[in-house]
This record gives C-alpha cells, structure tokens and sequence, in this order.
C-alpha cells in the first residue's frame, strides 16, 4: 500500500494511491483551443489553458506512480438520441449542441471539436468516459469501472470548475468517495465561479471535499 498525506483544506487528506484514481473533466479542444466553440462564445480560454501545464505535470507524475488515470469527455451521439431537449432547446440556434462549429458539430461525438486536447491526450489502457450530462456519473459507466478498481479516493481536475468539475465532485462524494481537487489544475471562463466553486467544496469542514493544488500534492506523491 502506497500511503500519502496531501497538505490540503480544510485539512490534509490521507489517499492510498493504489486506491486512488487522477479523474480528467472535459479537457477538450472545444473548451480550450482558441478557434473552438468556447471561444466562439466569446469565452477566453486562455482563462482554461492555465490549467494544462499544471495538469500536464500531475499527469505524468501519476502515470510514473501507477496511479489510475481515467479522463471524460462531454458529448452526444450524433443524431442527439441522448441528448435532452431542455439541453439542446438552449442559445441561439447557431450556437446549439448539434449545431455546425468551428471545429465539427458542436459536442458532438466523433467530431475534431470533441476531442481531448493533444497536451493531455489519453494514453493506451486509460479509460475515456463519454458522458451525455455534466458530471461524470451520469449515464456512465463511471462507478463500475472505479469500484471494479477498488477506487476509494479521486483526484478530480479539468473543466470548468463550476460546472463539470464542481457536478462531478458533488456526484462522488454522494457515492461515498474522497475528492481532492488540485485548484490549479481546474478552471472556468469566469474566475469568480472557480473561486467560489473551490470555496463551496472546502468548506464547512470540507462538505464535499478537499482542495489543494498540484504542488502539494506532487510532493505527497514523491
Ligand atoms: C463543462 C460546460 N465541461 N461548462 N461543460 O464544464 O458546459
């Protein structure tokens, strides 16, 4: 068993990296790239992009420590089968799922768009959840594949922080696992909801979990 104590609020947390996984959120070109949908929206990304050195590094730490690395993907089969019609009924009709993009059809499986950003791309043997909601247990495989892995304990990183991330967390800590959220290794459009996002999950003693960052919990990992 490989213990570590990540310094992290509102208090230090105790993970078993064999029993912990690096969960990934929607690092996808779409989100990220400039001339991708995000950007179209009139969103800056560069506001995304910080988190990929910091993700970068945490990631190839994790995959030199044989932590479980899983990533996750936002999107719909391409004749919208899966997709609410309260989700895509939604913006301006250019701008919906579905819709033509700059980079494909917007969130649309399949398409360059939809993709995962070539800094972060999966390795062979890492499990990509597609996933039709914004958290990442929703209509997924998600939990079978963590419990069949003996996965206790996640680290959860990606985009955005208020959305994906913040929903993925709040799904996980209602299936009874541990989340530590690295705050630099996340990020949002919008800085206010990725501080407040982080705030809402330390606090209270840590209602959802726990916040750190990627410095901290390298030097855990070792
Ligand atoms: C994610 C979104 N991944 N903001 N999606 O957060 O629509």
């Amino acid at each position: 068993m490989s213990r570590v104590i990540v310094e992290a609020e509102p208090e230090p947390i105790s993970l078993n990296l064999d029993r912990t996984a690096l969960v990934i959120i929607d690092m996808q070109r779409d989100f990220l790239e400039p001339g991708g949908f995000g950007e179209s929206l009139g969103n800056d990304v560069s506001l995304l992009g910080k988190a990929v050195g910091p993700l970068k590094t945490l990631l190839a730490r994790a995959r030199r420590k044989g932590v479980f690395v899983i990533h996750t993907r936002e999107g719909h089969r391409p004749d919208l089968s899966d997709a609410p019609r309260a989700k895509v009924e939604r913006g301006a009709p250019s701008a919906r799922i579905g819709a033509p993009g700059p980079m494909g059809r917007i969130l649309i499986r399949g398409e360059p768009g939809h993709d995962i950003i070539a800094e972060l791309y999966p390795a062979p043997g890492e499990p990509v959840i597609d996933k039709p909601g914004k958290g990442a247990f929703y209509a997924t495989d998600l939990h079978t594949v963590l419990v069949n892995r003996g996965i206790e304990s996640l680290i959860v990183t990606g985009v955005t922080t208020e959305v994906c991330v913040h929903t993925t967390v709040r799904e996980a800590n209602d299936r009874g696992y541990r989340c530590v959220v690295p705050s630099d290794c996340c990020g949002s459009y919008f800085p206010e909801f990725h501080e407040m996002g982080l705030k809402m999950i330390k606090a209270q003693g840590g209602i959802f979990g726990w916040v750190s960052d990627s410095t901290r919990i390298l030097s855990a990992m070792g």
